[in-house]
C-alpha cells in the first residue's frame, strides 16, 4: 500500500480548524481507496513566534523537504505585523521550495449563489495561475532614515524571463487539458509598469507563438477586475503576477460563493521539492475558535494535494463529496447561508464520501476517456431527479463525469440510458465509451 508523508501546518487562527477537518476528511479518502497516510504536525506559526520569536525554526525547510507534500492552514495573527507572519513562514517555503506556480480554480459549484444575477453552476470556471516566486514579492527594498521625518521605503517588483517563461508556459499547458477550454488571459499593468510587465508582455507573445491552438487575451489589471465582475464566463486559464494573482483571486473567491470555498496549491512542476496545498483565506481571527470557519477551501485544497500525488480517482470522489454536500445544502457555514459547524461540514463530506445515504450503498459512475468536446456538456436532469428518488448528477471540475446516487438497479440502467442519449454514449451502451464502477 503506498502511503504518503505529509507535514502539516495548521499555522493561525482558523488555520488549526480547517485543517483538523481537512484531515478527518483525507483520512477517511486514504482508507476508501486503499492508501496510507503519514502526517506529521508542525506547531510553526504566530504560537511558535511568541515562545521563540520566529515563525518556523531555523532549518524548516530541511524539515520539509522530505515529505511528500505540505498542508497548510493559515497565517496571520492581530498582534503580529502581518509582513512579519508572511515573511517568515509562507513565502519562504513557496520561494525555497520553487513553488512557481500557485493554481487557484474560481468554480461556481452546483448548491452555491453567486452575488452575480443568473450565474448558474459552473458559468464560472475559471483557474488563475499566480506567479508564486517573484514580481511584487520578491523581497528586495529596504529603509531608508527609517523612523525619521526623512525616512523613505523601496519595494522592488523583479521579473526574470526565465520567472515569467515558465509561469506562462505552464498556463497554456494547463489550457490544453482536456477539462479546460484552450484560451489564457494575461494579467498585468505594462501601460504604467513600464518594464518588468512590459517584459511579461513580451514573453506572453512568444509562448503563445508555440501555442497556435489556444486563443489568448492580454488585459490591463483595473480591466480584469472589472470583466471579473462583467463577464466572468469568458475566463478560462488567466495567468498573472503574484500580486495581481492574489488580488484577482479574491475577486474569483466572491463571485463564486465565498472565500470559503477557494482552494489552493503552490506547485514545483518539476517536483524537485514537495508542493503545498492550503485554503486561500487567512487566519480569519474575528471567527476563531468559533466553529464558524468553512472547512471547505482546506478540503478542497486537500483534494488537490491527492490529485498532485497520483490518486485522481480519489480526488474526483472528494470533489464530487463537496458538491454533494453543497447540493444538499444542509451542511453548510454561514459564509453560505447555513448554520452548520466546521466540523458538521467535515462530517458531511465525510458521510458523503463513504456513501452513508440513510444507510444505502452509493454507487458511483464514472465517465472516462470521453472525447474531447469543446464547452460543457450539459446533463439533462433524469426522470429520478425530477422524481426526488435522490440521484445527484455531478460534474468534475476535473472533465470527468460522475454521479452518486443511491437507487435500485433498474433505475441506474434507466439514468445510464438517460445519459446514453445526453453523451453521446456510455460504458453500458457503448462499451469503450465509459466505465461504470460501483463502489
Ligand atoms: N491560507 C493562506 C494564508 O494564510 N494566507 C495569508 C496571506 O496573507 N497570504 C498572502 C498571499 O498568499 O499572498
Amino acid at each position: 500500500m503506498t502511503t504518503y508523508r505529509i507535514a502539516v501546518i495548521p499555522g493561525d487562527g482558523i488555520g488549526p480548524e480547517v485543517i483538523d477537518q481537512g484531515l478527518h476528511v483525507l483520512k477517511g479518502l486514504g482508507r476508501r481507496f486503499d492508501f496510507g497516510w503519514k502526517f506529521r504536525s508542525l506547531p510553526w506559526g504566530s504560537d511558535y513566534y511568541f515562545k521563540h520569536g520566529r515563525m518556523m525554526p531555523e532549518g524548516g525547510l530541511e524539515t520539509l523537504r522530505p515529505f511528500d507534500a505540505i498542508y497548510f492552514g493559515a497565517v496571520g495573527h492581530p498582534e503580529i505585523h502581518d509582513h512579519v507572519t508572511l515573511n517568515n513562514l509562507l513565502l519562504p517555503i513557496r520561494r525555497g521550495f520553487d513553488q512557481y506556480v500557485c493554481m487557484r480554480p474560481g468554480l461556481l459549484y452546483p448548491g452555491v449563489k453567486s452575488p452575480l444575477n443568473g450565474k448558474k453552476a459552473r458559468d464560472i470556471d475559471m483557474v488563475v495561475i499566480r506567479e508564486n516566486t517573484e514580481g511584487e514579492y520578491a523581497n528586495v527594498g529596504g529603509f531608508h532614515y527609517e523612523g525619521t521625518p526623512q525616512e523613505m521605503a523601496a519595494q522592488t517588483s523583479v521579473f526574470t524571463r526565465h520567472g515569467c517563461e515558465r509561469v506562462i508556459r505552464f498556463a497554456f499547458e494547463l489550457a490544453r487539458r482536456s477539462d479546460r477550454r484552450r484560451k489564457v488571459t494575461s494579467v498585468t499593468k505594462s501601460n504604467a509598469m513600464g518594464y518588468g510587465m512590459v517584459l511579461w508582455d513580451r514573453v506572453f507573445e512568444e509562448v503563445s507563438a508555440e501555442f497556435p491552438d489556444v486563443a489568448t487575451e492580454s488585459l490591463l489589471v483595473d480591466a480584469a477586475c472589472m470583466d471579473f465582475i462583467r463577464r466572468p464566463e469568458d475566463f478560462d486559464v488567466v495567468v498573472a503576477s503574484n500580486l495581481f494573482g492574489d488580488i484577482l483571486t479574491d475577486i474569483a473567491a466572491m463571485i463564486t460563493g465565498s472565500m470559503g470555498l477557494a482552494s489552493s496549491g503552490n506547485i514545483d512542476p518539476e517536483r524537485r521539492f514537495p508542493s503545498m496545498f492550503e485554503p486561500v483565506h487567512g487566519s480569519a481571527p474575528d471567527i476563531t475558535g468559533e466553529g464558524l470557519a468553512n472547512p471547505l477551501a482546506a478540503i478542497l485544497s486537500g483534494a488537490m494535494m491527492v490529485r498532485h500525488l497520483g490518486q485522481e480517482e480519489a480526488a474526483d470522489a472528494l470533489e464530487a463529496a463537496v458538491v454533494q454536500t453543497l447540493e444538499a445544502g444542509d451542511a453548510l457555514t454561514p459564509d453560505l447561508g447555513g448554520k452548520a459547524s466546521t466540523e458538521e461540514v467535515g462530517d458531511a463530506v465525510l458521510q458523503a464520501l463513504n456513501g452513508r445515504n440513510n444507510g444505502v450503498p452509493r454507487i458511483w459512475w464514472v465517465y472516462e476517456n470521453l472525447p474531447r468536446r469543446r464547452g460543457r456538456i450539459h446533463l439533462a436532469s433524469c426522470s429520478f431527479c425530477n422524481d426526488g428518488q435522490g440521484l445527484h448528477d455531478s460534474t468534475a471540475p476535473t472533465g470527468r463525469w460522475y454521479g452518486p446516487f443511491t437507487t435500485t438497479d433498474a433505475a441506474i440502467e434507466q439514468a445510464l440510458q438517460t445519459r446514453a442519449e445526453d453523451l453521446g454514449g456510455c460504458g453500458v451502451c457503448q462499451p469503450g465509451v465509459g466505465t461504470l464502477r460501483t463502489r
